[in-house]
């Protein structure tokens, strides 16, 4: 289905991503002459406009939205081979950036393809973000192969279920390297480039874990409350040079991290019941979050933990 939207200008289209098609509008109870909408299925209608529809675009001129584009960025996105992070990887890709995704053994090419799709340059990178050497390197392969880092999404993580008397040593010491000291780590990498250049995006994924204990996941729950704490200790250090340290918590999503839960009835139920928006999170709930966090529209938020959980913690 065509969704036509309108830009005011043709700086967010990548013309080599989509096929326009001429298309007779109503907009806001005008006639407009002629829109111009994305027919490309895997640009989709998101990508949206064309600078003969801007020129002729009669309305509100939407200046405040290239405060959003992303267009001549790089990013990094870890762990972005599905879930959270490959619809965070598409999203930047959608808003104008170049971007960088990760997979922990794998790289991964299926994400790379999407993002090629919407007509960014990508590059697909593998290693566990666990081993303190990767983080450098990850870092290094993205400013190589895309000439800078921009934006740094610090999404990848893992997450060991056993009661906390029975949490073994080794659960706990993989669950922190992977999911808090990567956080560090590769801030730390990515950080020492943006501060040079005086401007850069980082964005942790954090939890509801971050403010919540949960159950029989103390080691992910201590890793993402270190989530939440460390952004708010990069974000006090680098907010006056220039970079944005700041984190997503998301609420109870549809991915691999969740799956014990949506497998348990009686948990399954006891969560719907507690969010408002009365449905589990998707992964593209959170891209909005992320393009704004990554983008000029967001350059005044420091050290923020941006709730994304259909209401939960209102509950
Ligand atoms: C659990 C945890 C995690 C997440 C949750 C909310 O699995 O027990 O609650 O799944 O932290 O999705 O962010």
């Amino acid at each position: 289905m065509l969704k036509p939207i309108h830009f005011p200008s043709a700086a967010f289209v990548r013309p080599e991503a989509v096929t326009l098609q001429v298309k007779p509008l109503t907009v806001a109870g005008r006639s407009a002459q002629v829109v111009f909408s994305v027919s490309s299925a895997q640009a989709r209608a998101r990508v949206g406009g064309a600078a003969g529809a801007a020129a002729r675009w009669k309305g509100p001129e939407f200046l405040i939205l290239d405060h959003f584009h992303l267009k001549g960025k790089t990013a990094l996105v870890t762990g972005s081979s599905r879930g959270l992070g490959a619809a965070i990887a598409v999203a930047l890709a959608e808003a104008g950036a170049d971007v960088a995704v990760h997979g922990s053994s794998i790289a991964p090419e299926a994400t790379r393809q999407k993002v090629v799709a919407v007509g960014a340059q990508s590059i697909a990178l593998a290693g566990d973000v666990g081993d303190a050497e990767v983080c450098a390197r990850l870092v290094e392969e993205t400013v190589r192969g895309l000439g800078t880092i921009d934006i740094l999404v610090n999404n990848a993580g893992i997450i060991r279920r056993s009661p906390a008397a029975e949490h073994s040593e080794e659960d706990w010491k993989t669950v922190i390297e992977v999911n808090l000291s990567s956080v560090f780590r590769l801030t730390q990498h990515a950080g020492r480039h943006m501060l040079a250049r005086g401007s850069g995006k980082i964005i942790n994924i954090a939890s509801l874990l971050t403010f919540q204990g949960g159950i029989t996941v103390p080691s992910y729950a201590a890793a993402k409350g270190g989530v939440g704490q460390l952004t708010k200790a990069f974000a006090n250090e680098w907010a006056a040079k220039g970079v944005n340290v700041n984190a997503i918590a998301p609420g109870y999503m549809e991915t691999d991290n969740t799956e014990a839960l949506r497998n348990n009835p009686e948990r399954a139920r006891q969560i719907l019941e507690r969010i408002p928006a009365g449905r589990w999170g998707m992964p593209e709930d959170v891209a909005g979050a992320a393009v704004y966090l990554a983008s000029s529209a967001s350059d005044y938020v420091h050290g923020h933990i941006l709730v994304v959980d259909g209401g939960w913690m209102n509950r």
